[in-house]
């Protein structure tokens, strides 16, 4: 058994580099009701309540929340799913994505 432990390892770096991942940002705007902004949170990214609300508040009161990091494709999926779940209730929400440093 301890030789599976002692197998040799690919060399960091060179073909196990972890994809990098992408931030979903929740941007302040003046119209979306706030408990409509916690309930997409919710849906759309899993959280409970209070996670919710926190990120709800803090984009509130400081223009914009980090919400969650994933992998590019997913990050993009989600912040275009819920910016969408805004527009078909004809609010200005929005969810960006940036890459993280
Ligand atoms: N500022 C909105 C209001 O006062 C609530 C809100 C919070 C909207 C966060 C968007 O990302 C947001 N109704």
């Amino acid at each position: 058994m301890r030789d599976v432990a002692s197998k040799p390892r690919p060399k960091t770096g060179l073909k196990t580099e972890r994809p990098r991942l992408h931030k979903v940002i929740l941007i302040n705007d003046d119209y979306t009701p706030r408990e409509f902004v916690v309930t997409v949170l919710k849906a759309e990214f899993r959280m409970n309540q209070e996670q919710a609300y926190r990120v709800m508040i803090t984009a509130h009161k400081r223009g914009a929340c980090v919400v969650a990091v994933f992998t590019r494709d997913v990050a993009e999926t989600k912040a275009t799913r819920a910016t969408e779940a805004g527009r078909r209730k004809g609010y200005p929400l929005l969810f960006t994505t940036e890459p993280e440093e």
